[in-house]
C-alpha cells in the first residue's frame, strides 16, 4: 500500500463516544509521523464561525536549556503571552529570533542558574536559536485559540472542556505538512481522531487562516 493509500485510509477515525468529560467535549487522538524524532507536534482547533473564537488571555510558558537542547522542543501559547527562557546548563545560553523576520529578537547571554524572558505578539511560528550553540532550535508558536495541545511521546493529544461545536482542526510541526479537517464536538461526547502526517511545509497560525 502506498503512502498515499495509507493517508487515505487513516485520514480519519471518528468514533463518537458518550464518555462524560464535565462541560463541553473532546477531542482524543493520536498523530503519527514518518520519524521517531518529531515529536511535539501542535494540534489546535479554530472555531467555525472565527468570530465565536472564545476570548484567550496572555500567559507565561517556560522553555529550558538543558543538555544543550531546549526542552521542550515547542511552546504553544497565546498572543501576548511571556516565555521565560532558563539556563539548566553549565555554560552560557542565549535565545534570538532571526531579524530576516520582522519580529526578530536576542536576548543576549546569560549564565547557569539565570533565565531571560520575551513576550510576543502575533500569531505565528517563531524558531528559537542559541548563538553559543548552532545545534540548538526550538520554536515558540503563538496561536489564539484556547483549544490547543502537543502530542506526547506516543503521538498521542487530548482537546478537553471544547465548546460543542464545528472548528477547523489543524497541525502544525516545522517539518510536517499542515493537516486540516473539520471536526464536530458534542456536549459530553469524546470523539477519536486518528492523523497520520508527511513531510512538507508547514503552515504557520495566522489570524485569517
Ligand atoms: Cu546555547
Amino acid at each position: 500500500m502506498s503512502a498515499r493509500h495509507a493517508l487515505a485510509a487513516l485520514a480519519l477515525a471518528w468514533l463518537p463516544s458518550v464518555a462524560a468529560v464535565g462541560q463541553g467535549g473532546a477531542i482524543h487522538g493520536t498523530v503519527t509521523v514518518p520519524s521517531a524524532a518529531i515529536t511535539g507536534v501542535l494540534v489546535y482547533l479554530i472555531p467555525e464561525p472565527a468570530s465565536r473564537i472564545p476570548a484567550v488571555k496572555p500567559e507565561t510558558a517556560a522553555m529550558d536549556q538543558r543538555d544543550l537542547r531546549f526542552v521542550p522542543g515547542v511552546v504553544a501559547v497565546t498572543p501576548g503571552s511571556t516565555v521565560v527562557f532558563s539556563n539548566s546548563d553549565r555554560v552560557m545560553h542565549n535565545v534570538f529570533h532571526p531579524w530576516q523576520s520582522s519580529a526578530g529578537f536576542d536576548l543576549g547571554l546569560w549564565a547557569p542558574g539565570e533565565s531571560r524572558n520575551f513576550t510576543f505578539g502575533k500569531e505565528g511560528a517563531y524558531v528559537i536559536l542559541c548563538q553559543v550553540h548552532p545545534e540548538m532550535v526550538g520554536y515558540v508558536v503563538v496561536v489564539s485559540s484556547p483549544y490547543r495541545a502537543l502530542t506526547d511521546e506516543h503521538g498521542q493529544f487530548h482537546l478537553n472542556s471544547v465548546a460543542p461545536g464545528t472548528y477547523r482542526l489543524r497541525t502544525w510541526h516545522h517539518r510536517l505538512a499542515t493537516h486540516e479537517e473539520r471536526v464536530t464536538v458534542l456536549d459530553g461526547g469524546v470523539a477519536r481522531i486518528e492523523l497520520l502526517l508527511k513531510y512538507g511545509k508547514a503552515t504557520a497560525p495566522t489570524a485569517n487562516p
